[in-house]
């Protein structure tokens, strides 16, 4: 790559102001959310300029800054690549350097939504219950130091406190994370942790906040070295933080937000419904549930993407055999959707070659991931009374993954919460039979 490239730099011309804080500012977000926001703001103006946080590391910071916050992002697809240059990024905060300005700019009257990809792990909360797990180090934390938080809960409980000090409005809580009823899963231990550190408030936010959930789609493999060349050479302009995204994407919100105030997200293609659940329920199983499935299965079957993976003829097979057999029999259709018609997109979009979605990367914290993608489609076809041994092999395949060693003997690295638990109680079964049993009682996983 040339070395001297010109560094991209911000678009030119007025500049929103703030209306929105999202913690977790990663690809996904910048590849989804962020771009409708800035369509939103091209259609219908509005100040909703975005300040991100990253709550851990100042990597999206130091890559951003010097690009003015403004970032490519590159859609994938089948034909072809289109660049788009996004600048609606404001500010990027880091909150383990400094709580204090990530608290001053989520009490900031004119900020009306905070919005969260912090992953599922980022909420704290049992996957297997959805409540807060009290013993989480970050809550211990928060629960002793409230005003300099560490965790996304602890952080919307302290900057709602100080809103309500300040006699400012709440802000909405925009979950964008895979799920289920993840608004309310976020109102349930923003709750908990409220009441836990003052009962008042507890209430005030129960009577003023609003925590709509949100079904969110679109599959974004995480910016790799040679994607950063690939685009330099594309363009002539060197981005150190680009995103990669397929051509589709889909956003189903509630709409209930504090006094109505966000952006004009319907005048993008942004579905506002009353009730998210049955998109939601669609999305988290038919596409969450099959992505784990193709990973863990995949992935010791040595195939390093999910494009290679569905490339294979038995697991093509074992994907659609999933959707019609295991997974849309359990699922009621949201309104005007064909399932069927779903799935066949679905594969079409697991197939596209342009994009490298490594089957490592989507089987990463498989302990906070199954419960809604996977389990729950187990325990109603149980409930029904039928078969499912197709995600029956895919927890097969997981607790075979999580024992850290590939079908060739091989090491695999287990990113995962619970990563040295789940090995520990692998390596203690011995026969296959106890494994499954010892791995059947981690009860944050498996109600
Ligand atoms: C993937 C999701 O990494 C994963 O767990 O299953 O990120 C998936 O790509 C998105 O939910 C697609 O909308």
């Amino acid at each position: 790559m040339p070395a001297d490239l010109p560094r991209l730099q911000r678009p030119s011309g007025p500049r929103p102001g703030v209306g929105i804080v999202h913690l977790g500012l990663g690809a996904f977000f910048r590849a989804h959310g962020a771009i409708y926001i800035a369509e939103a703001m091209q259609s219908s103006g509005g100040d909703w300029g975005i300040v991100g946080v990253s709550l851990m590391s100042p990597t999206q910071r130091d890559l951003l800054k010097p690009q003015g916050f403004a970032y490519t992002a590159l859609e994938l697809g089948p034909e072809g690549e289109t660049a788009q240059v996004i600048g609606v990024v404001e500010d990027v905060l880091v909150a383990r350097e400094n709580p204090a300005a990530v608290l001053v700019a989520m009490t900031d009257p004119k900020v009306r939504i905070v919005s969260l990809t912090v992953t599922e792990k980022g909420y704290c909360h049992e996957p297997s219950t959805g409540r807060l797990n009290r013993a989480h180090p970050d809550i211990v934390h928060d629960l002793a130091h409230p005003d300099a938080p560490r965790s996304a809960p602890g952080y919307i409980v302290r900057a709602l406190a100080n809103r309500r000090a300040a006699g400012v409005r709440p802000f909405t809580v925009l979950c964008c994370d895979n799920l289920p009823e993840n608004g309310r899963v976020v109102r349930g231990v923003t709750f908990e942790l409220a009441r836990l550190i003052d009962p008042d408030l507890a209430g005030w936010i129960e009577a003023e906040g609003r925590f709509p959930s949100t079904m969110v789609d679109r599959i974004v493999p995480a910016t790799k070295p040679e994607d950063v060349e690939r685009l330099a050479r594309l363009t002539g302009v060197l981005d150190l933080s680009p995103v990669m995204h397929e051509p589709f994407r889909q956003w189903v919100v509630e709409d209930d937000f504090v006094d109505g105030a966000r952006p004009d997200l319907g005048a993008v293609g942004v579905q506002l419904v009353r009730d998210v659940t049955p998109f939601e329920l669609m999305k988290l199983r038919c596409l969450n549930g099959t992505h784990s499935s193709l990973a863990y299965t995949g992935y010791l079957a040595g195939h390093e993407t999910i494009a290679e993976t569905v490339a294979d003829p038995a697991f093509a097979g074992y994907v659609r055999h999933l959707w019609r057999a295991e997974i849309i029999p359990t699922i009621v259709p949201p309104p005007g959707e064909d399932l069927a018609a779903y799935a066949a997109a679905l594969f079409e979009r697991y197939a596209n070659p342009a994009i490298r979605h490594r089957t490592w990367q989507i089987a990463m914290d498989g302990s906070q991931k199954l419960p809604q993608r996977i389990l729950g489609t187990i325990a109603d076809n149980r409930a029904a009374g039928r078969p499912c041994p197709g995600l029956t092999l895919a927890v097969a395949a997981w607790m075979a993954y999580v024992g850290g060693v590939d079908e060739r003997g091989r090491p695999i690295d287990v990113k995962d919460p619970l990563a040295a638990r789940l090995k520990a109680l692998s390596d203690a079964g011995g026969t296959p039979a106890a494994r499954v049993a010892a791995l059947l009682g981690v009860a944050e996983v498996f109600p």
